[in-house]
């Protein structure tokens, strides 16, 4: 039968309901429902298709079956299980369709079906825009939460925003970061299904007692505005398929389309206005990733879908079990950072005003349902909003927080708190011009804490909540980040899992401890070899994309140094520039040594306002163009920006990685994960004694990775004692002349000030630790040069990360979650 046959075969199908065969796992099944879902709801034939057509029709054929199991699973929650809501600002998702038919157990049967239309899956893929409803690590976390979730069959949603755009797109210009709108709805969403479910979502206005009634009485709030928050739900398909989970994601509609009036009169743009504004909540995501927004937009954003997804669960819950009573036992709401803590105020409103529940009732199930996950310690990402803000959009909230914070405040004065100890526990910071603390909100709403590595778990508890922590003690624990195995091995690195496979048998890909016995193979040295190949296979291809996207040409055999991550100052990418800018001048110096070949490669976006992340990324570019052109230097160093990085991006580069920079400033990085993607496919870490890469070291040994730098201690004992590194530069011959040449214009002659202000804020003010770490760091990367000349060396090393690695998978991190803070059953391996 020819394809057209075919089609109209799927077609009369596709019509009669009847005749449509099953999604019974086979490639006849699959190759008709593309084929129906091209003609019937792309509205294309075969012949004329694009390889955007084929990439929609699959993604619906695909989402058909993710349908069925997903039906299956909300049948079986109503037998009364207790479910996890998930609420975060961000979710990271990158492309589906790989991910999704990888989980179902499909991959083979579509990638046939479209092979048979004359159609590769390999290239329809990269038709799929990434879902970059995230900035960074906290949102690809959440992302990688939800598929752990699903794959543990934790009946879970994912609550968040449906952003019309996402994170922007960054184009380069000269050298300049600049920012483009991202469009990843401009074609429509094939996985999401819009749902007739909305809520309204109130804001501003008045509060009234009702007559007779205590101040933790109900009150009627009466607001100036109302929003509706409209449901689209997309199912999130666990690994083998079992068992699929939503993430149910909001977008705010205006009750009123127009204001018909004003159009009639003419006035068409202003029958739009109140339209415009209501529905800029949901237009885009926040770009900011570590320091607190403070806009009104921004807390309309965090309130609406807080509300929205409390009335959700609410209702929910009501339907099934009749009472609000049972909650905390049939419900666990994990918040992910402050950004939805607002939650927990807008809970107590809908219980005490809306349910009528008593207030100390309402607090309990409350704080038995909440737990909140801290992702930072840097003052500036602390979020604190306005008392007058409050006031203004949400003065029912005001009312509660200010209630909840005396009966706290009395708790405290009871226990013998002094007037020092009550400001620092108090909600509301008035020594900054009167602020809600977020952080602090969410301590006193939730049953438990958690940070997300084990020293930045110590951190939580002994600097940002020590009087929290003593005054509610045993709340507080670590639950240390992880990464689904799934995307960032089996996917991303297709050829290395089927190494592993071959080696120590498919147990690995349910089990990722079972990878535990590579390091019985790790002097091996065919499988080192096999190892090696596999990793300059990604390298090689990785080499093409550097070449497309930048003209830069880059040697495969090269060390492939890798720092891809948010610009911040605390991450220290400057850090890596300047000893860069060091190495280059010691191979002038020098150029006769024997020099390991290295290409260096960043790879990031900067939040759009920071000046200083900007013109770390233009330093980037100007010592790349110097190094890349110098004739001396030739394939000995070259240094690559990769523009636009994104979860898509990271897929690749992250396999053809040969060393990972994780070189932030210790007590800073919360946990990190792209650490834990890049050891788990086999590059060595360069990195500080922060966050989860502390127990990286603990799990590969120390032997197995280049450690350097102080301390997250000395650096608390250096900063007590002064930031300002003049003398440590002068000190130091390597370093100053590096911040001279830098100073002097010597890689920007066009405009020799240009980097005045970084490198002399960097010395007047070293916050960040540059001139303390630079020598260690530098000693480091020699070592490093060396470890790569002895390969048999290298590769073990590479290998035994791989193998050791396997406790960092996020199913591991969501089974700790389940068990300790959620108390709901999950499977075993
Ligand atoms: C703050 C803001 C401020 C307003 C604008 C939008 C926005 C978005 C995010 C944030 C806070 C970001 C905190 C964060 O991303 N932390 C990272 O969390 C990762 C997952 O736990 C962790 O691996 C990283 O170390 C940590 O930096």
């Amino acid at each position: 039968m020819d394809l057209h046959d075919l089609a109209w075969k799927a077609a009369s199908g596709q019509q009669e309901g009847s005749s449509l065969p099953p999604l019974d796992g086979s490639v006849e099944a699959m190759r008709l429902r593309i084929l129906g879902k091209l003609i019937y709801q792309v509205g294309r034939e075969p012949r004329t298709a694009s390889p955007r057509d084929w990439f929609v029709a699959t993604a619906y054929a695909v989402r058909d079956a993710a349908t069925s199991s997903w039906f299956a699973d909300r049948a079986a929650e109503g037998e009364g299980g207790k479910r996890v809501y998930y609420l975060s600002l961000e979710f990271l998702i990158g492309r589906v369709l790989m991910d999704t038919i990888g989980n179902l157990g499909l991959t083979g049967q579509v990638r046939e079906a479209l092979q048979q239309c004359g159609v590769q899956l390999d290239e329809i893929v990269l038709e799929e825009p990434d879902a970059a409803l995230g900035n960074g690590g906290l949102g690809r976390l959440a992302a990688c939460f939800m598929e752990s979730m699903s794959t543990l069959k934790i009946p879970a949603y994912g609550y968040g925003i449906r952003y019309e755009h996402g994170l922007f797109r960054q184009v380069i210009e000269q050298g300049l970061q600049r920012e483009l709108p991202e469009t990843w709805l401009a074609h429509g969403n094939p996985w999401e299904f819009p749902r007739a479910t909305f809520y309204p979502v109130d804001f501003g206005g008045s509060v009234t007692g009702e007559p007779g009634h205590e101040p933790t009485g109900p009150h009627v709030w009466t607001p100036d505005e109302t929003i509706h928050a409209v449901a689209y739900d997309t199912p999130v398909v666990g690994a083998g398929g079992q068992h699929t989970n939503t993430l149910r994601l909001w977008a705010a509609r205006a009750p009123e389309p127009l204001q018909l009036d004003a159009f009639n009169r003419g006035d068409h743009v202003g029958a739009l206005r109140d339209r415009v504004k209501t529905e800029a909540i949901s237009r885009v995501l926040y770009p900011g990733d570590e320091s607190s927004a403070g806009q009104e937009l921004r807390l309309r954003q965090e309130y609406f879908f807080a509300s929205a997804s409390l009335q959700d669960l609410l209702s929910r819950h009501l339907v099934e079990f009749g009472t609000l009573d049972t909650l905390p036992d049939k419900a666990a709401i994990q918040l992910n950072d402050t950004h939805p803590a607002i939650a927990i105020i807008e809970m107590m409103r809908l219980l005490v005003d809306v349910h009528r529940l008593d207030f100390d009732r309402a607090w309990t199930i409350t704080n038995e349902t909440f737990s909140y996950t801290n992702h930072t310690l840097l003052p500036e990402a602390l979020e604190t909003w306005p008392v007058a803000l409050m006031e203004r959009l949400l003065p029912r909230h005001m009312q509660l927080i200010y209630l909840i914070n005396m009966r706290h405040m009395q708790a405290a004065r009871d226990k013998g708190a002094d007037h020092r100890v009550l400001a620092e526990l108090s909600l509301v910071d008035e020594l900054h011009g009167r602020r809600v603390r977020m952080g602090h909100l969410s301590f006193l709403g939730c049953h438990a804490i958690n940070g997300v590595s084990a020293l930045h778990s110590d951190l939580v508890r002994s600097r940002l909540f020590q009087d929290m922590d003593q005054l509610y003690p045993g709340r507080i624990s670590n639950k240390t980040n992880g990464i689904t195995f799934r995307r960032w091995l089996h996917r991303a690195n297709p050829g290395l899992t089927r190494l592993l496979v071959e080696t120590l048998g498919d147990g690995i890909l349910s089990d990722p401890l079972q990878m535990g016995r590579l390091a019985d193979h790790a002097d091996d040295p065919a499988l080192q070899a096999a190892f090696a190949a596999e990793r300059l296979a990604c390298k090689q291809r990785l080499a093409i994309v550097i070449r497309e996207r930048t003209g830069i040409v880059v040697d495969p055999a090269s060390l492939f140094d890798v720092q891809v991550k948010r610009i911040h100052e605390y991450k220290r990418q400057l850090l890596n520039i300047v000893q860069a800018i060091a190495h280059y001048r010691a191979i002038l110096a020098d150029p006769g040594r024997h020099w390991v070949p290295r290409v260096k490669i960043f790879a990031g976006k900067a939040a759009p306002g920071y000046v200083r992340a900007k013109e770390i990324i233009r330093l980037v570019h100007d010592v790349a163009q110097m190094v890349n052109n110098d004739p001396v230097v030739g394939d000995r160093l070259k240094i690559v920006y990769m523009p636009n990085y994104n979860v898509s991006l990271a897929e690749q580069i992250v396999p053809a990685a040969d060393l990972s920079e994780q070189i932030s400033t210790a007590g800073m990085e919360a946990s990190g994960t792209g650490n834990m993607k890049l050891a788990l496919n086999g590059a060595l870490t360069i990195g500080t004694l922060d966050g989860a890469n502390i127990e990286i070291r603990d799990f590969v040994g120390a032997e197995n990775i280049f450690i350097f730098g102080l301390t997250a201690s000395e650096v608390a004992a250096q900063s007590a004692t002064g930031l300002d590194s003049h003398h440590a530069v002068r000190a130091n011959p390597v370093l100053s002349e590096v911040f001279d040449m830098i100073t002097s214009g010597q890689f920007s002659p066009e405009e020799p000030h240009r980097y005045r202000n970084l490198i002399d804020g960097t010395q007047s003010y070293d916050r960040f630790m540059l001139a303390a770490d630079f020598d260690s760091y530098a000693a480091a990367q020699a070592e490093v040069d060396a470890f790569w000349q002895q390969p048999a060396r290298w590769w073990r090393m590479a290998m035994l990360n791989t193998a050791r690695l396997g406790w960092f998978s996020s199913d591991r991190s969501i089974r700790e979650y389940a068990e300790s803070i959620w108390r709901v059953p999950v499977m075993q391996p």
